[in-house]
């Protein structure tokens, strides 16, 4: 039998650091998680995982492998791995809640699978759920052999218990409880499918104890177990075996109750399904197979009804296969929301004194005595740029995905909004790239692990906050929302019952927009005190040196602001990370991305204030927002150039402009921050209109064409297409532009044509090669490095429907 220590050894990776059990008072959660937030697919990284939104709980995970061959063990599927080389994954269908529809063409396995998922919420634990795994041969008439191993692993003190049979090999059950868990039963049941010898395929199983807070591991637990073995059975005189008859489980648990960790497997030859149930027995709202596939049915349809509702893009004309994209797109950024718990690395040693040595910083050799420190444990709730290359939070990313996922789901959107402003130290600083724990850490370099309080990213919440305040001014007005997920308590917690609860009926709207108004009030009131703390630590944190370096002419003497974390190269901290900047870094830089997110946030802050009843707070960012406004002018413009660029000081000490062609220069623009009728509107417009500068029939570029860094070096943000600049742009061209005046007609004409070589471009990629991508390039069009990249790529689905001007 196996145990933690026999698996250890075989383990290459260090063990997780501690051991301590969670304690259950430690949690505290809110009505609205109990109720339908509580279970999700919310392991993010894996091709199928689920996990509740509980500090160390239940872990479960699928993993499979191919039969046709002895190598097949040496490539098991289970995080997503663009090595994987699947022509193709995602969530075709994903509502946030209930609701999920999976495919994978796995074409080294000759697989084409499905995953689903179904919850059904209530009750004290967040209810149950069920998921259905179905596939077949991807190419007909080839073999298929895979092998699925489906694990259930405790992160915390407990045991679970097998239930087989021998007459009904093809079913088995878990059961388990806890105390944030309750009482639970699973049953994994085979439906259909064969394995060798035609008949219906049995579920075999293994039973382990293994360390605290290690069912991450579970890949490493299962071909470390399974790989043992099969060595055994070599050394036990077995030769010419199958593959299948080398890599099975043993049908053994370590001792009755003391597992931790269980895993099954199941092999097939030929088109297959099982169904995977989770019931809560302390919940009202049971599961079983019958409510499983029935509510399947009843959930697709009623995502595909909402989804339409929402975007409308049937109506507007897009065809199936558009709004199939769509979906898809949108869902797998849905499907991608996770939850992450555990200790980050942050080093609050202090900086050098600033002045000369600034000119040689790099943000590790600026700290004379670096003390990284591991910090309390913390949860996170949010979507993920990437499920396969990032799939943890990056703030600036978080800001675009809410864009989306709060016209989809307003409350979701503000769930994930909430739990970022949670991650907010006393001082205003959030984490601009959230490594929770050792699963995500495991994955990233360690150089880039830690993370430095003077590290701010931009405020893209903001933006996201912004269409939430749009909606609620909308429903002040007393216009009809587009689509209100109505409040947990009201979902229909029974899936094979009754519609989306989105009210259809007038009464019914009405009650929705008041609730929508005393939900914001409360919201609001909650997040502003965060707000104006963080926005007042990205004054003081990123203040520039105007006085003694700026640029005498300037209006006002201290809205000039620069990226801290500065490199030669680099400036991760502006989300731009190798776009040129100044040469030297220097505590006398101004930069006018930076400049334009503090003036877009401040003219947020003043709008939020202003609903908040609170008149001198508004005076006082309206008057921030005039003065950054007037620098924006004064400090930034080049009038030589006709453009906005940064500033930086030469050996002299001398105030002199950087200007590089590129999103750098379009941020007043894209944050309308430039007066509609000005003549550097105009200036602008012939700069993103010209082929030889940013324009491409793909969208517009990062660098132009002229720059002299023009698709050099890493070529990262030098010249590449990327989606969320341009869904700014195009955004602000629309909210803020199209007014009449000397460049009406060429901003729609901008518009239209930016928007449709988008559309068509991210459109045609997807159908060429299965997935979004993390940029395009800007020759070709063709989808470049990390894939699937549903983060701000589907923003997409936003100007699908944004319509034409
Ligand atoms: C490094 C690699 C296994 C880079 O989308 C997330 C971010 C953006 O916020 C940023 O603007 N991406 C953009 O310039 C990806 C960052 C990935 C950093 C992780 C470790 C691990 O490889």
């Amino acid at each position: 039998t196996m145990t933690g220590d026999d698996l250890d050894s075989q383990i290459v990776l260090g063990m997780p650091s501690s051991s301590t059990p969670s304690a259950g008072a430690a949690i505290n959660i809110t009505e609205e998680a109990r109720q339908s937030l509580w279970w999700g697919t919310y392991r993010p990284n894996l091709y199928f995982g689920t996990r509740p939104r509980l500090p160390d709980s239940l872990m479960t995970g699928l993993m499979w492998f191919g039969l046709q061959d002895y190598d097949g063990i040496d490539n098991i599927r289970h995080g997503c791995e663009e090595r994987d080389g699947f022509e193709k994954y995602g969530w075709l269908k994903h509502d946030g809640r209930q609701y999920g529809l999976q495919e994978i063409k796995d074409t080294r396995n000759n697989l084409d699978m499905t995953t689903q998922f179904l919850k059904v919420p209530g009750g004290e634990f967040g209810g149950s759920w069920g998921a259905k795994i179905s596939g077949k041969p991807l190419r007909e008439g080839e073999p298929m052999m895979v092998s699925f191993l489906y694990y259930v692993g405790l992160d915390h003190e407990g045991n679970l218990r097998v239930e087989s049979s021998k007459e009904n090999a093809n079913t088995i059950k878990i059961h388990g409880s806890g105390f944030d868990l309750g009482q639970y039963e699973m049953d994994i049941t085979v439906n259909r499918g064969s394995f060798i010898d035609g008949k219906t395929s049995k579920i075999r199983f293994a039973g382990a104890r293994i360390p605290a807070k290690s069912a991450w591991r579970a890949k490493d637990y299962a071909r470390g177990k399974i790989v043992q073995d099969a060595n055994e059975k070599r050394a036990q005189g077995m030769e010419d075996g199958m593959p299948h008859e080398y890599f099975e489980l043993p049908n053994k648990m370590l001792s009755e109750d003391a597992s931790n960790f269980v895993m099954l497997q199941m092999n097939f030859d030929s088109e297959f399904q099982f169904d995977i149930l989770f019931d809560s027995k302390d919940s009202p709202q049971r599961i079983d197979r019958e409510k499983l596939a029935v509510g399947l049915v009843t959930a697709e349809k009623d995502f595909d009804d909402r989804f339409e509702r929402v975007f409308g893009l049937q109506a507007k004309g897009y065809n199936a296969k558009e709004v199939a994209f769509a979906k898809a797109t949108m869902s797998n950024l849905v499907g991608g929301i996770g939850y992450f718990y555990g200790s980050s690395i942050v080093d609050k040693s202090p900086t050098y004194e600033e002045g000369e040595n600034e000119h040689l910083e790099g943000p590790v050799a600026r700290r004379p005595n670096p003390n990284p420190q591991m910090s309390e444990p913390a949860s996170l709730f949010s979507a993920v740029p990437s499920r396969s290359f990032f799939p943890r939070g990056f703030y600036w990313d978080e800001g675009f995905h809410q864009n989306l996922i709060g016209v989809w789901d307003n409350d979701l959107s503000l769930e994930i909004i909430k739990s970022w402003y949670d991650r907010q130290d006393e001082d205003g600083w959030i984490q601009r790239e959230q490594i929770l724990g050792d699963e995500p850490r495991s994955r990233v370099p360690a150089e880039f692990q830690i993370q430095y309080p003077e590290h701010g990213n931009p405020p893209t919440l903001v933006t996201a906050l912004c269409g939430y305040l749009d909606r609620v001014a909308d429903a002040a007005a007393n216009k009809v929302f587009g689509v209100v997920q109505p409040d947990v308590g009201v979902m229909p917690t029974d899936p094979t019952a009754a519609k989306t609860a989105t009210a259809t009926t007038a009464a019914g709207r009405r009650d929705e927009t008041n609730r929508m108004l005393d939900r914001a009030n409360e919201y609001l009131s909650e997040l502003y005190p965060k707000l104006r703390t963080n926005y007042f630590w990205m004054r003081n944190t990123m203040q520039g040196g105007i006085r003694e370096f700026g640029r005498m002419s300037a209006r006002s003497r201290t809205e000039g602001y620069r990226w801290r974390g500065r490199t030669p190269s680099h400036t991760l901290t502006s989300g731009l990370d190798d776009y040129p900047r100044a040469a030297v870094p220097s505590v006398g830089e101004l930069h006018v991305d930076l400049l334009s997110w503090i003036g877009f946030y401040a003219k947020q802050l003043a709008r939020i204030a202003e609903l908040m009843d609170l008149p001198d707070d508004v005076d006082e960012y309206e008057d921030h927002y005039d003065a950054i406004k007037g620098n924006i002018d004064d400090l930034h413009w080049n009038e030589e150039k006709k453009m906005f660029c940064d500033l930086s000081l030469d050996e002299n000490s001398e105030s002199v402009y950087v200007c590089h062609k590129g999103y750098i220069s379009l941020f007043p623009l894209a944050l309308g921050l430039i007066d509609p009728q000005s003549d550097k509107l105009g200036h602008v417009l012939d700069m993103i209109h010209n082929p030889d500068e940013l324009w491409s029939p793909y969208g517009l570029r990062s660098l132009s064409k002229q720059d002299e860094f023009f698709a050099t070096g890493e070529n990262y943000w030098k010249g590449p297409i990327w989606i969320n600049l341009n869904f700014l742009v195009l955004r602000s061209l629309k909210a803020n532009y199209m007014v009449e005046g000397p460049h009406q007609e060429r901003v729609k004409t901008v518009y239209n044509e930016l928007r449709d070589n988008l559309i068509r471009n991210i459109y045609k990629e997807y159908e060429r090669t299965g997935y979004v991508w993390e940029q395009y390039d800007e020759a070709s069009g063709e989808g470049r490095r990390s894939h699937p990249f549903t983060g701000w790529t589907s923003m997409v689905v936003l100007m699908m429907t944004m319509g034409r001007a």
